[in-house]
């Protein structure tokens, strides 16, 4: 039998041009060609998770096919392709966010396994009763109950900036919650529920001048903006996925070296360990060191796979697409009686939560959806956003760069045919 080369490299041509062609790359989506109710698909539920291109598709089934074994544990020919794989996806998400080195990016399931795994490895080695975590009211709930789970346990207090009537974080008051108490930070680089764009390289700084280290939870950062963790110097930065055209249970913890090197493991298990006996365990290197057991190796290829599809595109042609979205999308819906948009800061990415008078959200979600409209309607997990604009709830439209103006202008046509229903 004559078995394929192992292949590290994706090879692909990009459906989409070099100039930013947005009929051309919703070609690369199959799912966005589907109709709802005899209507077409308008998707804008990126910021819960992103559609796949059919060569991530692919991908997976390229592995599941032709590739699949475990990693790291024996010669055969599948295993070290599925290794080689797995370990070139690694390095393509190093170059994505422009880590230093491939051993500082660590896989996860997600953002939220990412996050648990910084407060078991970090927080509970380094932070005890009387500390203080400083937080920020925009933070999704996957970056606040970790850390109130840790503060039950320690004795610890969490303390946090709040942000003005746009949804921008009020500096001042941050820098103020900053003592000699102050052990970490977490920051949310871009709001899930506001879409709010926080000036994170410069609290970062703040938080560095008073020796504390930060965590920037950039789960609707990445997918947006070009970013570049030694630039920011962040400490850790974590994502998912799924919000980045990739598969769903994988995601990413980048850390600086040496502070994983300090890190106790989350997990144990196999993969993790250079040695156990009974006696003794002596762990792996980094990033083993956090990866026990066998990992979702085809998402992480699959993940690797929409990166290069991302960078193919580039992300500064994806910001300017869905800027050009948000301001349009912004003009149509402010300008519509009874719409009431929650979250305007001056930097934001493409998301608009609204509410609508007298209508509940639950009602617009299930409005729009009779016209093929996908939006998302709740707490958005950023319950904590709610209370402070004094809502219960909002829809959320969230936009990528496979969105079209034409799909605002359904969402705003879907939102006067919901009014009249309610009038
Ligand atoms: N936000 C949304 O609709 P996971 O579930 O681990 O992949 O991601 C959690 C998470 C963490 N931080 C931010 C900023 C997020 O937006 C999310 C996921 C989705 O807004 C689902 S709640």
């Amino acid at each position: 039998m004559n078995l394929p080369q192992t292949q590290t490299q994706t090879e692909f041509t990009l459906a989409s041009s070099p100039v930013f062609d947005v009929e051309r790359i919703r070609s690369d989506f199959p799912i966005l060609q589907l109709k709802i109710e005899d209507n077409p698909l308008v998707y804008l539920d990126s910021a819960a998770s992103s559609q796949m291109p059919q060569l991530v598709i692919d991908s997976l089934v390229r592995y599941q096919t032709m590739q699949h074994a475990n990693i790291h544990r024996a010669v055969h020919y599948l295993s070290e392709t599925a290794t080689n794989e797995y370990e070139a996806a690694r390095g393509k998400l190093k170059r994505f966010i422009n880590a230093p080195e491939e051993r500082e990016v660590i896989f996860t399931s997600g953002t939220t396994d990412a996050i648990n795994l910084v407060m078991h490895g970090y927080g509970r080695q380094f932070i005890k009763a009387g500390d203080e975590i400083i937080l920020t009211t925009l933070e999704h709930h996957a970056n606040i109950v970790p850390w109130q789970m840790l503060a039950e346990e320690t004795g610890a207090k969490i303390r946090v900036a709040p942000v003005n009537d746009a949804g921008e974080i009020l500096i001042e008051d941050y820098e103020k919650l900053f003592n000699s108490r102050t052990r970490f930070v977490g920051l949310i680089h871009v709001s899930n529920a506001l879409g709010t764009i926080n000036p994170v390289k410069q609290m970062i700084a703040y938080a560095h001048e008073h020796g504390v280290p930060v965590l920037v939870d950039g789960a609707q950062a990445v997918p947006h903006l070009a970013v570049d963790v030694q630039d920011l110097d962040c400490d850790f930065y974590v994502f998912s996925g799924h919000k980045l055209c990739g598969p769903t249970g994988i995601g990413v913890l980048y850390g600086k070296a040496a502070l994983l090197e300090k890190m106790q493991p989350f997990k144990g298990g196999g993969d993790m360990i250079l040695s156990v006996t009974f006696e003794k365990t002596i762990y792996n290197t980094i990033p083993h060191k956090f990866e026990a057991g066998t990992p979702a190796i085809a998402a992480a290829i699959g993940l690797g796979v929409a990166i290069d599809y991302l960078l193919a595109i580039g992300m500064d042609e994806i910001a300017a697409h869905e800027h050009e979205l948000l301001v349009y999308a912004t003009e149509q819906i402010t300008s519509m009686p009874g719409v009431n948009i929650i979250g305007s800061a001056a930097n934001k990415a493409a998301v608009i939560s609204f509410t609508i008078d007298g209508v509940h959200p639950h009602d617009i979600g299930t409005l729009l959806n009779e016209e093929g409209i996908a939006v998302r309607t709740g707490q958005h997990c950023a319950q904590p956003v709610m209370d402070r604009f004094s809502v219960s709830a909002t829809s959320r439209a969230s936009f990528a760069f496979y969105n079209t103006l034409g799909e605002v202008d359904a969402l705003v046509a879907g939102i006067r045919t919901l009014q009249k229903v309610f009038t």
